[in-house]
């Protein structure tokens, strides 16, 4: 498989800085290399840029809204672009991101006449819109974005809005109230932590790619590192207790490489400001592994 890395150095979704530095952490950490070991064909890009923006005043509100929407606008362009030569790895860069990446990745698949769907992999469900947030920060708001919620004046219009049945969210522990609220009248499937203490992570994963497969679809993958415990991943700025462990982390990589139907991923949220001598990176690139194909043992048909 041809495997296509870009940068994107978001830093302005939220106040807190440091998630500029996340693809050079996953570059450190060895992620290409650990792909060519597996077999891929793998390009570095390099960095995308955001496109000009009119500088934001501090303090207002949503914090670095111009910045964002440039930010939105190319990486927009650069997944789409991207996804006509091989499975774009987008290294945060902190969520906001998504609000580009996911448009980008719609747009390629409405080409294509088929349909996107979209696994969030987060503690939080980033559906504020710039109106409802409280914190201000925009790293909270890519759900509501890509699924052509109202609210987003002055970003680049929605093309191809992402149905809310087909966006699948797993890891949820800490979900605002305007966000539940709005949750609750969607389609959007949504599983929390409680839900995995009961019945296991495979399970809800399982029957979203079952769904993903009858629909011959294209799946971007969103991984926020939040999604993970904070014991284990201590470097993000909104750590959440109660998150996956290792191991419910890889299982979930390693049944989306079964399944063969991963067509792009974002890894974001990393800050390697906040790491412990790179530990937080090395696991994403090893979870970034597990998607591509790394195992202990093959498997002779899925097992779940
Ligand atoms: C929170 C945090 N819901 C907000 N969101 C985060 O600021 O709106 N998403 N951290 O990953
Ligand atoms: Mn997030
Ligand atoms: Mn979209
Ligand atoms: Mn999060």
């Amino acid at each position: 498989q041809s495997c296509l890395l870009l940068g994107a150095p978001v830093d302005s979704g939220k106040k807190r800085r440091g998630c500029l530095m996340g693809p050079d952490a996953y570059r450190t950490a060895g992620l290409a290399e650990s792909l060519s070991d597996l077999g891929h064909d793998v390009r570095d890009l390099g960095n995308v840029a955001p496109a000009a923006f009119a500088p934001d005043e501090t303090g207002s509100l949503p914090h670095a809204l111009n910045e964002t929407i440039a930010w939105t606008d190319a990486l927009t362009k650069a997944a789409e672009a991207a996804m006509q030569t091989g499975l774009p790895i987008f290294m945060g860069g902190d969520h906001s991101l998504s609000a580009g990446t996911v448009a980008g990745v719609a747009n390629h698949a409405a080409a294509l006449n088929r349909p996107l769907f979209v696994l969030w992999l987060d503690a939080h469900t980033d559906y504020h819109t710039p109106h409802t947030t409280d914190s201000g920060n925009l790293h909270g708001t890519p759900v509501a974005y890509f699924t052509g919620v109202e609210g987003f004046e002055g970003f680049p219009p929605i093309q191809n809005p992402v149905p809310q049945e087909n966006v699948c969210m797993i890891g949820l522990r800490s979900v605002d109230a305007a966000e539940r609220e709005a949750l609750q009248a969607t389609a959007i499937r949504t599983h929390d932590m409680r839900e995995i203490d009961e019945n296991g992570i495979a399970k809800p994963l399982a029957a979203f790619l079952d769904h993903v497969a009858a629909q011959n679809g294209l799946l971007h993958v969103s991984l926020d590192v939040d999604f993970l415990d904070p014991s284990v991943a201590p470097a993000v700025g909104t750590t959440v207790p109660g998150g996956a462990t290792v191991r419910e982390a890889h299982l979930v990589m390693e049944m989306l490489h079964d399944s063969g139907l991963l067509t792009s991923l974002d890894l974001v949220e990393l800050n390697p400001f906040l790491d412990e001598r790179g530990r937080t990176a090395k696991l994403m690139v090893d979870l970034a592994a597990s998607a591509l194909g790394r195992r202990v043992f093959d498997r002779p048909t899925r097992s779940f």
